[in-house]
């Protein structure tokens, strides 16, 4: 069965590819990482870092996540990232969706031991 942390890395990290402009990667990806089955996923974030980088952000700035917990951290160097945002007119089975590449700080949750990553929260 697939850890949380297992699901966070196939959500959520992308380190070979480079930040992409292009709305073909967020569809690809999302249907390769299988976030399009049963619905669209409406956001989601792939970071274009090494999977260790983005491991180390949970010994960086604990901050309270957006559910109230306090398990969140901040990572101290901006990031290469993609917003995925499925489009208005989108309808299942068919998601399309528009990417956004930024440079921004993540805030992920972590948990377990050991204490890794099993959430993206927010940007920043
Ligand atoms: N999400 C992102 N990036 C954001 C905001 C939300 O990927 O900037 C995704 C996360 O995937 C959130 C989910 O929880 O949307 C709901 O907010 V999760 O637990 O990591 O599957």
């Amino acid at each position: 069965k697939e850890s949380p942390a297992m699901k966070f890395q196939r959500q959520h990290i992308d380190s070979d590819s480079p930040p992409s402009i292009d709305s073909s990667y967020c569809n690809q990806m999302m249907r390769r990482r299988n976030m399009t089955k049963g619905w669209c996923k409406p956001v989601n974030t792939f970071v274009h870092e090494p999977l260790v980088d983005v491991q180390a952000v949970c010994l960086q700035g604990n901050i309270t996540c957006k559910n109230g917990q306090s398990n969140c951290h901040q990572s101290s160097s901006a990031m290469h990232i993609t917003d995925c945002r499925l489009t208005n007119g989108s309808k299942y089975p068919n998601c399309a969706y528009r990417a956004t590449n930024k440079m921004r700080h993540i805030i992920i949750a972590c948990e377990g031991k050991p204490y890794v990553p099993v959430h993206f929260d927010a940007s920043v």
